[in-house]
């Protein structure tokens, strides 16, 4: 069955969204096999965001997913990676379309970093690669 790595942000627990957010993942039909709410560590960060290693946003965005809590978990179903992604909604949540999480549930961006609430793996192998990193187990 295919699943995928999701990061509920350090900007969506401290707004109290974990409910809405996992609500709309379990409503369109996807199921969770692992949950965990921590605050992450540097080491999986910097493995988690390699690459954008160098980019002007990098810093700041680790600095960001280290600011509190964060909710991991691993989704399963048909189409689960795109679909998702899908429901995530653009990367910016400004331009985001409504009906996604971050096109209803969105807004705040720092200077120089999105806050956009979640994030979801973008292929097979990134979710592979993402699991690993956030249930080693
Ligand atoms: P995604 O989360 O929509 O897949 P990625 O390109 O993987 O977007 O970027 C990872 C995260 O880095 C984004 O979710 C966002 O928080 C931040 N980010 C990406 N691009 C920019 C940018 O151009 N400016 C500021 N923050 C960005």
């Amino acid at each position: 069955m295919e699943r995928t790595l999701i990061l509920i942000k350090p900007d969506g627990v401290a707004r109290g969204l974990v409910g809405q957010i996992l609500a709309r993942i379990e409503a369109k039909g996807y199921a969770i096999d692992a949950l965990s709410l921590r605050t992450a560590t540097a080491d999986e960060l910097s493995a988690h965001y390699a690459e954008h290693e160098g980019k002007p946003f990098y810093q700041p965005l680790v600095d960001f997913m280290s600011e509190g809590p964060i909710v991991s978990l691993i989704a399963s179903g048909q189409g689960v990676i795109p679909g998702f992604r899908s429901l995530a909604g653009a990367t910016d949540p400004t331009a985001a379309a409504p009906g996604t999480i971050r096109g209803d549930l969105g807004r705040d961006w720092g200077e120089k970093v999105q806050k956009n609430l979640v994030h979801g793996s973008d292929s097979t192998e990134s979710a592979e690669r993402e699991v690993g990193i956030w249930f080693p187990a």
